[in-house]
């Protein structure tokens, strides 16, 4: 062994994690391991990227878990020989530093730098690979100068535009709120009920791109499918028809001279045949020209406009509507079909105007039920003759029937035939709508991206010219109590001669949604270091992101507007890929124990698990809790998503101080494959810190023994495999290894490649002998359960993998490939069946004739005595694994 440590000599009894942790650390800082070029080949690279958090001052175990997770990967990677781009940074804008500065009397900025300073720290201790010359805080004018610049050129690309539109406005504090600051309709500091007000607000034109969003998703076959489907509903693209109705007046129904046209959106031109009547929105034109003749329809109209109008309401609202007294004409029948109002009909929606079908739409259906309207059933089940109706609207798809010509078509081919013949007669066309609007990025906080906008009387809109951004938000302020923004009183910043004109000018005063800035950072984090420019083309040397991880509540939002944003940028010239994120993995929730009181009220206050104890049953299941103060019983509540309201958090910084961030690491990977939840147990912690207590004292008498030989005496492991014994345990060294690398690089199941560790390590444990040969293997399985455990347990794997007698450190060592000689066996394991069932094994040298075979399997005892008594009619043999006798009596 060339064993000269070049590490501090360190007690060999017990497992000394802080001193390891300390010391590897300071070797990554000192020798800059993770430190990545900015130029690299696209073969070589690998991007690995964590969802980045908001700096709230403490880490969660959830951070922990995602973090961990990505690490390994990023690790894992780099040992196959992969150049690993591996940031971090702070998603530094938003509310709650305008929250907790206003409690602490400091400014937003102060209280996020804080935080970020103690949670990189924390950070740092769990021994993450991250390239720290690359971090990135959004907060930073550095930063958010190109958002600034990027909005811009989407400005005068003619994708961004200004609107009216609907904000939260409290009628007290006289301040605009943001949703999650609106309580049961109350604002959350006045206790006011919030009001509706219109102000106008920026938009981006992200439908422009819903199509191709939609159409991409296709591309991202390493996603999730569950995310997909999230971001294809959210998009919700309908394909239907629009169709134009003869209006007819009432008194003159055969007069086709007036007749004007009522145009519908459907989706479902199968139910034509069933079509009873139309509706249309209170604020539709053809209803405002009924109320000219009738007071009744104006106080109807007058009425709905009190309602509540939000679209979810609307659909559980009960309906309610007045008759127009129009009439209009079937497209097919030519039948006369009366026009209603209709409170469920939206008029932001298609044209405002539906056709209804109450036998096959449940809003039809309860309308027409409230208005006697007639119903006729036109799409029954496949499989039935008939479809019942009386009790709801048999809403899905199915075969046509009552529909003359289209009879027994299927809904698809009924959707076509239909749609074509409608449009050869002129009076329709296909239509596609979504469910997406565009992205409403204006918000009236002060925590934010400034928007670089301007407002001249003379000159109208104009933006900051390039050469004066950043547009740099002050941060030596004060929030005062009333949660107003303080740009909005900020005469210095709002003051502004205009660009174009020079005479006073007024800037825009409202910021960016936080979302704006998690859009891009991906992409940032390529150029971080470069203050000349958003991005440069080594963004394509290493975009796009490889894998990302991060959680599921950012299926939709977050990654939608990224993949937006990938676009934008994309035809801006700015990147030359289509999508952003090549892989996704979203991890699981952190779960643990809650324990909780009611009181006379109802109120919950909650224990933490350490106030608590537990008495469980023989299974081990908790049956009773107990508070340990008072020993009086408390509730218990089931496991659930850790949180702060719930008592049920594990703090990571003293979990940390007590066992090491290798042993949180271990068991956060070892308890549950990252998509699943990962329920906490102190025990669990226990464990993976006893393992590798066991894993340090087994290499340090591994040494001790090894110095015996030195090594050139040490025969190679190939050589050393003599006897059945050590070719076995060197057959387990090398079948773990294999697995695991498949375990860590596709699979990622980081949990089974750990347990295959776990059960090499306890094979290792019971190989005796001090001979050069035994040692030999020893060393080598000890070398491989490092190298496995180097993405997962990094600290403790940097010592001892020199203490193995290693000078090139472990993060740069390449992955070995298992070694395909010692997978081989001299003996195959056979089962043996009959009929079937499995009665006994058998094992038989590697090639055995198959006559032999089934000869000796007939005579191990526990086969044959199935056999007294029977004819063997058959026998089958799966190569390698099994023989199969079939029997029948004699
Ligand atoms: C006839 C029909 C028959 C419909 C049937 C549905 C089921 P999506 O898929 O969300 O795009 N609709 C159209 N415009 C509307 C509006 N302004 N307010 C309320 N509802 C409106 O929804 C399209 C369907 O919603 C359309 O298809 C229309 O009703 C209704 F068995 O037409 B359907
Ligand atoms: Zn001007």
């Amino acid at each position: 062994m060339s064993s000269t440590p070049t590490s501090p000599v360190i007690d060999a009894t017990e497992y000394p994690f802080a001193q390891i942790e300390r010391d590897t650390q300071a070797y990554w800082a000192e020798h800059q391991s993770f430190r990545t070029e900015d130029t690299v080949k696209p073969q070589d690279k690998f991007y690995c990227l964590a969802m980045f958090p908001y700096p709230s001052g403490k880490l969660h175990m959830g951070h922990v878990r995602n973090y961990t997770l990505a690490d390994v990967i990023a690790r894992f990677q780099a040992l196959q020989g992969k150049q690993v781009l591996h940031p971090m940074g702070w998603d530094a804008f938003g509310l709650p530093a305008e929250n907790a500065a206003r409690l602490h009397h400091c400014a937003p900025a102060d209280w996020t730098k804080r935080n970020i300073d103690d949670m990189r720290g924390q950070l740092q201790r769990l021994g993450f690979s991250y390239d720290w010359s690359r971090e990135i805080a959004t907060c930073h004018p550095d930063y958010y100068r190109w958002e600034q610049w990027f909005f811009i050129q989407l400005y005068k690309k003619g994708l961004v535009y200004r609107k009216q539109s609907i904000v939260n406005w409290d009628p007290i504090d006289q301040t605009v709120l943001a949703n999650e600051q609106v309580i049961d309709g109350k604002g959350w500091r006045s206790g006011a009920p919030v009001e509706r007000r219109e102000i106008p607000q920026w938009f981006l034109k992200i439908t422009d791109y819903a199509d191709e969003l939609l159409e991409d998703l296709t591309q991202l076959t390493e996603w999730p499918e569950q995310v997909r489907t999230m971001q294809a509903n959210w998009i919700g693209r309908s394909q239907g028809l629009a169709l134009d109705f003869a209006v007819l007046d009432n008194d003159n129904d055969n007069d086709q001279k007036q007749a004007q046209a009522l145009n519908v959106y459907t989706t479902r031109p199968d139910t034509l045949m069933g079509l009873t009547y139309l509706a249309i929105a209170a604020k539709h034109p053809l209803a405002l020209q009924a109320a000219q003749h009738s007071s009744d329809i104006q106080a109807f109209i007058q009425s709905c406009d009190l309602g509540k109008v939000a679209e979810a309401d609307l659909a559980t609202a009960a309906k309610r509507g007045i008759n127009t007294g129009l009439f209009a004409r079937h497209p097919l029948t030519q039948e006369k079909l009366p026009i209603w109002i209709a409170n469920f009909v939206l008029m932001e929606y298609g044209s405002g105007a539906v056709m209804c079908v109450p036998a096959h739409d449940q809003r039809d259906w309860e309308f027409a039920k409230a208005y006697q309207l007639p119903m006729q059933a036109v799409i029954r089940p496949a499989d039935h003759i008939d479809v019942d109706i009386t009790e709801a609207a048999f809403t899905e798809k199915g075969v046509l029937f009552n529909s003359g010509v289209f009879d027994g078509l299927t809904s698809a081919q009924a959707f076509d035939r239909i749609a074509d013949q409608l449009s050869q007669q002129g009076v329709a066309k296909r239509q596609t709508h979504y469910r997406l609007r565009d992205w409403g990025v204006s918000r009236q906080r002060y925590w934010g991206t400034p928007i670089p906008m301007i407002y001249c009387q003379q000159c109208g809109t104009v933006p900051v010219p390039e050469a004066d951004l950043p547009v740099v938000l002050p941060t030596n302020i004060q929030m005062d109590d009333s949660g107003r923004s303080p740009l909005h009183t900020d005469v210095n910043f709002f003051q502004v001669n205009c660009p174009t004109c020079q005479q006073p000018a007024r800037r825009e005063t409202d910021t960016f949604d936080t979302f704006m800035e998690s859009s891009w950072y991906y992409a940032r984090f390529t150029a971080a270091r470069e203050p000349s420019a958003m991005l440069t083309p080594s963004a394509n040397d290493w975009l796009p992101v490889d894998h990302y991880v991060g959680g599921i509540e950012h299926a939709v939002l977050h990654l939608l507007y990224a993949r937006f944003f990938h676009k934008l940028m994309r035809d801006l010239g700015l990147v030359s890929s289509d999508e952003p994120f090549k892989r996704l993995l979203c991890q699981g929730m952190v779960v643990s124990d809650t324990f909780y009181r009611t009181d006379a009220d109802g109120k919950r206050t909650y224990f933490y698990p350490h106030e608590v104890t537990l008495t469980r049953d023989d299974k081990g299941r908790p049956v009773q809790a107990q508070l340990i103060n008072d020993a009086q019983p408390v509730q218990m509540g089931g496991i659930e998503k850790m949180s702060k309201s719930k008592n049920n958090g594990v703090d990571p910084q003293q979990l940390i101080d007590r066992y090491g961030a290798d042993t949180v690491r271990l068991f956060i990977l070892f308890a549950a494959p990252p998509d699943q939840s990962l329920e906490w147990s102190e025990a669990g912690v226990e464990g993976a810190h006893r393992f590798l207590k066991r894993l340090w004292r087994q290499v340090q008498l591994h040494q001790q023994q090894a110095q015996h030989h030195s090594a050139s005496n040490l025969p190679s492991p190939a050589d050393a495999a003599q006897n059945t014994e050590l070719k076995e345990v060197r057959r387990k060294i090398h079948s773990t290894l294999q697995k695991a690398a498949d375990d860590l690089g596709r699979r990622l199941t980081f949990n089974t490649a750990i347990a295959g560790v776990m059960e090499l390590f306890n094979v290792l444990q019971k190989l005796e002998g001090q001979d050069a040969n035994t040692c030999s293997i020893r060393q080598e399985g000890l070398e491989i359960i490092v190298l496995i455990l180097a993405p997962i347990t990094p600290h403790i794997g940097h010592v001892l993998w020199q203490q193995l007698g290693h000078n090139k450190p472990l993060h740069q060592t390449p992955w070995r490939s298992a070694d395909a000689s010692a997978l081989l066996t001299d003996s195959i394991n056979w089962a043996i069946q009959i009929n079937g069932k499995l009665r006994g094994q058998l094992s038989t040298a590697l090639h055995i004739a198959e006559a032999d075979l089934i000869t000796q399997a007939k005579a191990v005892p526990s086969v044959a005595k199935f056999l007294e008594n029977q004819t063997v009619v058959k026998s089958i043999v799966v190569a390698n694994k099994l023989v199969n006798l079939v029997v029948k009596p004699s």
